[in-house]
């Protein structure tokens, strides 16, 4: 069955730097993608304040990106990153059966080159990039598991023993099957985003909230730890479809990419995954590149640094979320106690 769009896109924005951010993509995106009418492009805000400003929607407007703002994540809102599960979940079940390949990309991405790779084989069902380097986002392999990959794990029943290792991409570390959050490529009708989100919710329930401290690194990699879960208990290891560096590379380590294979040809890139790195120039020096090529993207950098950037968390989502933290703590202590007192007075019960 052929579908009415090859491709569409999906990305998140809110209100400070993050706006800059989406308008960038949105841009790089239409250079290689111009029909509005053969490729749509998502901008979603999925919490309630963060309101972007109206030079932000008519730039949108005037790239033929569709914004919509949709306050469904509740119970998540502490967590910036957990808004996109809930923003790709949103454009996934709206496009399920009109379009084949949804990419979901971070708005610290822009687009260099035509992503040719996205139009992926029948055999696969998603297109991921591994995990950067090793962190508290991801599990040694063979080693025993994280509290959040346990957590994760259990939520969407996955036994660890049935799985394979996978390198991290820069410090080739062995590690259960984890890919970057910031690029991802699904056929839709396979419903990964909406589990993704599922698996937010789920864990909420279940007092995730009192288990991962909320300054922790294990926290700050949520999205990521709950993607791998839920890619894993939808799919086989075939179906993944793994993707080299240049479908999402990170910026933000190039000193270390360059110490290994010297000047990166900015031509071979095809998402640039930016992270901080555009509030000034200093990226560039590591790159061989055409000026004149890619002066549609210079001319409008560096970025103007909002200081109520996304990618630093407010002061009022740790505040809030540490309430919470010591209110599941309390809660989980609680009915442990009283299972382990309703235990005892059934014990006793028994000897009657
Ligand atoms: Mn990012």
């Amino acid at each position: 069955m052929t579908k009415k769009y090859r491709i569409a896109f999906v990305f998140i924005v809110e209100s400070g730097d993050l706006e800059n951010k989406a308008i960038l993509l949105g841009e790089s995106l239409r250079k290689f993608f111009p029909s509005t009418t053969e490729v749509p492009i998502y901008a979603v805000r999925p919490r309630k304040g963060k309101e972007i400003s109206e030079n932000t929607k008519s730039r949108f407007k005037n790239l033929g990106i569709s914004y919509i703002y949709d306050p469904v994540n509740v119970v998540w809102r502490n967590l910036p990153f957990a808004n996109q599960a809930y923003g790709s979940a949103l454009v996934e079940d709206k496009l399920k059966d009109d379009v084949e390949v949804l990419a979901y990309l971070d708005a610290d991405i822009v687009c260099l080159k035509y992503p040719v790779n996205l139009y992926m084989s029948a055999d696969k069902q998603i297109l991921v990039t591994p995990v950067d380097v090793f962190s508290g986002g991801a599990a040694k392999y063979g080693e025993s598991l994280p509290v959040n990959f346990k957590f994760s794990y259990e939520i969407n029943n996955i036994n660890a023993k049935n799985l394979w290792p996978i390198l991290t991409k820069i410090d080739r570390i062995e590690i259960y099957p984890c890919f970057n959050s910031g690029f991802i490529a699904v056929r839709p009708e396979i419903g990964i985003f909406r589990k993704w989100r599922e698996t937010f919710e789920i864990s909420a329930r279940r007092g995730y909230f009192g288990i991962v401290n909320p300054f922790s690194q294990a926290f700050f990699y949520t999205d990521q730890v709950f993607l791998a879960s839920t890619i894993l208990s939808k799919l086989e290891r075939n179906e993944i479809g793994v993707l080299d560096n240049s479908y999402n590379f990170p910026l933000n380590l190039v000193q270390k990419i360059s110490n290994n294979e010297g000047k990166i040809d900015l031509k071979e890139i095809v998402f640039l995954h930016y992270h901080h790195s555009f509030y000034d120039m200093e990226w560039t020096k590591f790159f061989n590149f055409d000026e004149a090529e890619i002066s549609w993207l210079t001319s409008k950098l560096p970025l103007f640094k909002d200081r109520h950037t996304a990618v630093y968390r407010h002061k009022a989502e740790y505040i809030r979320q540490y309430a919470l933290y010591y209110y599941w703590k309390i809660k989980l202590f609680l009915s442990k106690f009283i299972k382990i007192v309703s235990s005892k007075n059934q014990s006793i019960d028994s000897t009657k």
